[in-house]
């Protein structure tokens, strides 16, 4: 894929590939530069791992314009695209279009909306109050996003989330035929079994009507190639940099606590080095050498102007005196 393409066009074809493609979880800048590095092909702006890096519920309690602000920062510092996680569009049709302008203008390839009613829980939490969109409504919210898209390539995965309500196959199907006539551009279908076989049911009766998309977080223990096989368009590794990222900070802080001394921790964290070639600190001194020089020889100019200015009036006083 063209490295020169535009974001957008780069997500479209992601999802649109005849392969299985996968892509990562950031939550800001810093770990979505760590994807990028990494070598996936896209960003999942997990709405779970931006909420709780925020030390937020996934319940919207972090508004629409802050989960931007923080995609901002992830588009800003890398060159592979983002798919939002834009929960249920943070209102109606409305609120929804105008993400999509916002969105766009920030330079994020696409957004992922689910048929949940706002403000939205976490899939794997309160599983007896997941309650689902009017299917109309969520139709008007797809097709009024894709009506106000720039970029044709923008894209738009209608996240269908009849299996976590526990409604079912025929729902699930129902739904996703309604989000394809919409303008959908791919179907994520949602499971928080243990096991693939709802969305592997789902998938075998949709075949290939519109790209599929999986989050394989509570089934993680089915190996990928099944994923591969029943051609899934998209996987989705949804959480796992926010959680390791948990882990890691509870062990180095528990341990610094405990000894007093950060003796145990140096040599098994990130050395201050590697944290400034993230931030990029090599560019800062490039830049800092070309525009700083220009700076200084403009001084330099202006005192020697003031220098000439100051001989010439001498010399003119010198004229009056005579
Ligand atoms: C997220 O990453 O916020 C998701 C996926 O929506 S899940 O948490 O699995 O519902
Ligand atoms: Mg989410």
């Amino acid at each position: 894929m063209s490295l020169a393409a535009k974001k957008t066009t780069r997500l479209k074809q992601l999802i649109q590939s005849s392969e299985t493609k996968f892509i990562m979880e950031a939550h800001n800048g810093l770990s979505a530069k760590i994807v990028e590095e990494a070598g996936f092909e896209g960003i999942w702006a997990s709405g779970l791992s931006i909420s709780a890096t925020l030390g937020l519920r996934d319940s919207n309690e972090a508004s629409w314009t802050q989960v931007l602000e923080v995609v901002e920062f992830m588009s800003d510092v890398t060159s592979i695209p983002i798919l939002l996680d834009g929960d249920t569009g943070y209102g109606n049709f409305n609120s929804f279009r105008r993400l999509v302008k916002k969105l766009e203008q920030r330079n994020i390839a696409g957004v992922c909306i689910e048929d949940k009613v706002f403000p939205k829980n976490n899939s794997f939490v309160r599983g007896n109050r997941q309650v689902l969109a009017d299917i109309n409504e969520f139709c008007g919210k797809i097709q009024a996003g894709k009506d106000s898209q720039n970029c044709p390539d923008f894209v738009i995965v209608a996240r269908v989330e009849a299996f976590i309500a526990k409604l079912g196959l025929k729902e699930a199907l129902k739904r996703a035929e309604a989000y394809r006539k919409a303008g959908a551009d791919a179907i994520l279908i949602h499971s928080a079994l243990d096991n693939a076989s709802e969305v592997l049911a789902f998938k075998e009766e949709w075949a290939n009507r519109l790209p599929v998309v999986i989050v394989p977080t509570k089934y993680y223990k089915t190996p990928t190639e099944v994923f591969c096989k029943a051609g899934f368009s998209l996987v989705i590794w949804a959480n796992h940099l926010m959680r390791s990222a948990i882990t890691s900070m509870q062990e180095t802080a528990r341990t610094i606590f405990i000894q007093q001394s950060l003796s145990f921790v140096e040599g098994k964290i990130a050395g201050l080095d590697e944290v400034f070639r993230l931030q990029n600190e090599a560019e800062l001194t490039e830049a800092e050498k070309h525009y700083l020089k220009i700076k200084e020889s403009k001084i330099r100019k202006a005192k020697n102007s003031s220098l000439i200015k100051e001989q010439n009036t001498k010399t003119l006083s010198n004229m009056v005196i005579n």
